[in-house]
């Protein structure tokens, strides 16, 4: 391997740095592009889910006759049926189990109990509404609170020595330490808050086509995943198909934010029937359908408190975490962590003891968990310190500026361990927070802020200054249902020196398409327009984990500079070949080759291609290719500063962003206006849960939220301007000094208008309001203080 070679490049080649358009783009604009609804297979069936209506019940019978007597419907699927071939239950991806189609109780609202297959998709909808169960009714369980109490219900009574309805209790840091510190202090700050239930909400819902070969045995399956590799492997250990017979096709996927992720009982019992019909199914879910039952966010209910010396500083935190599992424990989430990455909960600040303790419990709710645009549950601990910390400077009448700057992490401490355990591999929080107050004159403001008080107007400054960890790997650390967290790059640079890039992640919208080509671009100086990337078809892509945890930079971003590097190794030999140097005098620039010394002695990256089919060295294999799996040796640590102005109205509670500014660190961009793009996108989500969105359930159960005029999704009217601005500290191991981004806006930016609103009200001593922060919430805490 050579040293990082120069990775600069002219706009025409269009690497790292440049704002290339998105290569995806014209064919998803034209309408070109391939979504799963848009697949229609010879003969193919339709399938529609029946879903239970309570959230708890016993099943008595399920009467079907009905819905078979429907015209056009072929079969109707129940648990009994699944049970037959050993498919009732499956296992999740945390190690749970959970129903496909439920046999003896349901314990959810919009749980799966049969299924309808049929020639039509309106017939077999039709068809699922005539299927009459007969419930039990049992008392639902809607909270972990309730769920954890003495004399609930036990959900999970199917579950072999399961008596309650705990799932786990997880810890970590120091107990006694953090004790220690705790007993020490001169003042300790507490905060209980409780992050609402949300859902990933893609544009597009989940689904499957699933195309089963009655005589080869060989399971074609479209499939809207995220991670198509590691689904093939579960696929075979679920079903106990060889997996060589299992191809997953992940096509054009509109947005997935880790709803994508889970495998779903639809899929399963789509793959089930397709096999024994002999016909291919498609099974896509409604809206409903998808904010009902598939993987929800969030929903944690949390308990911090800081131990402070006199002077200010930071000495100790204690989080304690109580997390709503819903009816199956699914979260998606590395094996080794039970609450996800949440102990990542310190934050940006540097803490000498933190002690974090996490239970889960199942209750009557869909199962889900998965870290909505965050890296496993980092969001949720960004919140929770961000929110802790600005009380904490109120509380001793500290400027929350001043007070974040005097306990953050120092530049000189990096790489910087955590008391829970993580390594943060790089960063300078003070020059950035530092710039983002620039941006919006901290100091001026805060005087604006006064004045406006006396006025009796309302103005609030939040701010929230963030650390992410995502990218995993490491393999030795992190795994999915065992499965390691690596991933890989295939590429190919064809004789006319153009190329296909082979990954084992997959975008749902990230653009990797035009990114990944850019790395190539840099490192071989093949413009980005001669290069496809090629990525969700595990027939075609060596093996990864998939997209999510803004991993895919990190870790498939990482092999494809590393597969790029091997590359321009054997091209160097062809170079010396073709120039008659030697090995050792030829230099790589921006995709030519040259002479050290006499620049005119050059050839092209495309002479070189040409060469390696027609015209080799002695001694070396034919044609240019290779691949690379890449374990990174450490997660990757971006972060950011976040501002957020707002004023309210003291007399409706209603409150209006007047300014955000966005600074963000994400090492070096490959591409900034995607970058800017995956910033724009996680800002709007932190601003629908701070101020707009949440998904509750009365006390029967029942899911208040099932749709788009209950579950608010912000527009562009809403959602405020965004003012961007960055920092680049890269990540010293990532072999571009990339750090992953696609989520850090959504981690950051809540906690930082929900700061705003209750710094508005400080100076009446309103600490705390829950998310989302809705005018009556406003106003309650106004009239609570006065
Ligand atoms: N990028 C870059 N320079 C960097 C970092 C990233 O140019 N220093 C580019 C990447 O090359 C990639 C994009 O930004 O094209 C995001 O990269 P990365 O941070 O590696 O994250 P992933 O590609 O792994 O994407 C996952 C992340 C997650 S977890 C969610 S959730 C989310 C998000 O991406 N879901 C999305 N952004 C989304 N954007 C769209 N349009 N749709 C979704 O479903
Ligand atoms: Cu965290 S949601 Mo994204 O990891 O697919």
């Amino acid at each position: 391997m050579t040293a990082t070679p120069d990775l600069s490049t002219p706009p025409e080649i269009g690497g790292i740095g440049h704002s290339v358009l998105r290569q995806e783009d014209d064919r998803l604009i034209e309408g070109q592009g391939d979504f799963l609804d848009d697949l229609v297979l010879p003969g193919m069936l339709h399938m529609a889910i029946h879903r239970s209506p309570v959230a708890h019940a016993r099943i008595r019978g399920i009467d079907t006759d009905a819905a078979s007597a429907v015209e056009g419907v072929v079969a109707v699927v129940t648990g009994e049926l699944m049970a037959a071939h050993n498919l009732a239950w499956m296992p999740t991806l945390s190690g749970d189990t959970q129903a496909v189609l439920a046999t003896d109780k349901v314990r959810y609202q919009g749980q799966e109990v049969a299924a309808v297959l049929a020639t039509d998709p309106y017939i077999a909808a039709d068809a699922a509404g005539l299927i009459e169960v007969d419930y039990e009714m049992l008392p639902a369980v809607t909270g972990p609170q309730q769920s954890l109490s003495a004399d609930a219900p036990v959900i999970r009574d199917e579950k072999e020595g399961q008596t309650d309805n705990l799932v786990y209790t997880w810890s970590s840091g120091d107990q006694a330490a953090t004790d220690a510190a705790f007993a020490g202090a001169a003042k300790v700050v507490s905060l209980e808050t409780f992050y609402p239930r949300s859902h990933p909400a893609p544009l597009e819902t989940c689904g499957i086509v699933a195309d089963v070969n009655s005589v080869t045995g060989q399971a074609t399956v479209y499939l809207t995943s995220q991670a198509p590799h590691a689904h093939r492997t579960l696929f075979a250990l679920v079903a106990g198909l060889p997996e060589q017979k299992i191809r997953i096709i992940s096509p054009d996927i509109g947005g997935g934010f880790g709803n994508k992720v889970p495998i779903y009982p639809g899929y399963v019992v789509a793959t089930a029937a397709s096999l024994l019909l002999g016909t291919p199914v498609k099974w896509i879910e409604s809206r409903s359908d998808n904010l009902i039952s598939t993987g929800f966010g969030r929903d944690y209910h949390m308990r911090g408190e800081l131990a402070l010396d006199s002077d200010g500083r930071i000495l100790a935190l204690r989080a304690d975490v109580l997390s709503d599992q819903g009816a199956f424990y699914s979260d998606a989430q590395p094996s080794n962590f039970r609450a996800g990455l949440f102990h990542v909960v310190t934050g940006s600040y540097d803490f000498p003891a933190a002690h974090v303790t996490c239970k889960g419990a199942f209750t009557n709710k869909a199962p889900g968990g998965v870290a909505y645009r965050c890296s496993f549950r980092i969001t949720e601990a960004s919140y929770l310190i961000e929110r802790l910390v600005q009380n904490a400077a109120y509380e001793i009448g500290m400027d929350p500026a001043e007070f974040r700057l005097l306990n953050f992490i120092r530049e000189d401490q990096f790489p910087y361990t955590t008391p829970t355990g993580f390594t943060y591999d790089s960063g300078d929080y003070h020059t950035a927070m530092r710039k983002a107050m620039d941006e919006v004159g901290y100091q001026e403001l805060r005087a604006t802020q006064a004045t406006a008080r006396e006025e009796g107007r309302l103005i609030g400054i939040g701010i929230a200054h963030f650390t992410e960890a995502v990218g995993a790997g490491p393999s030795r650390t992190y795994d999915i249902a065992g499965l390691k967290m690596f991933d890989s790059a295939e590429l190919r640079v064809h004789p006319t020196g153009k190329a296909i890039l082979k990954l084992g992640v997959k975008t749902q919208g990230q653009g990797h398409e035009t990114t990944f080509a850019q790395i190539v671009a840099s490192e071989l100086g093949i413009p980005v327009t001669d290069i496809k990337v090629v990525h969700g078809d595990t027939d075609n892509t060596p093996y990864g984990l998939g997209t999510y945890a803004s991993r895919s930079t990190p870790t498939s971003g990482a092999a494809t500079s590393m597969v790029s590097r091997k590359l321009a190794d054997k091209a160097r030999k062809i170079a010396a070949h073709l120039l008659e140097a030697a090995e050792a005098d030829i230099d790589l620039a921006a995709g030519v080759f040259s002479v050290r010394g006499t620049p005119d002695r050059s050839v092209t990256i495309q002479d070189v291609a040409f060469a390696a089919y027609t015209n080799m060295p002695e001694g070396l294999e034919h044609g240019l290719e290779g691949s690379s799996y890449y374990d990174p040796p450490n997660l990757t640590f971006p972060y950011g500063s976040y501002i957020v102005v707002v004023e309210v109205d003291a007399e409706t509670g209603v409150w209006k962003v007047d300014r955000m500014v966005a600074l963000d660190d994400c090492g070096v961009r490959i591409n900034p206006m995607i970058v800017e793009g995956q910033i724009h996108g996680g800002l709007t989500e932190g601003f629908a849960k701070s101020s707009m969105q949440w998904i509750t359930f009365d006390d029967d159960g029942n899911c208040i939220g099932s749709n788009f005029m209950d579950y608010l999704v912000p527009t562009a009217w809403e959602t405020p301007r965004f003012e961007l601005l960055e920092t680049c500290v890269p990540s010293p191991h990532h072999p571009i000094g990339a750090k992953g981004v696609g989520e850090s806006a959504t981690v950051g930016s809540p906690a930082a208008y929900v700061n705003a609103v209750i710094d508005a009200l400080a100076h009446l001593g309103v600490r705390n309001i829950d998310m989302p922060v809705l005018p009556d919430r406003v106003w309650d805490a106004i009239e609570s203080a006065l």
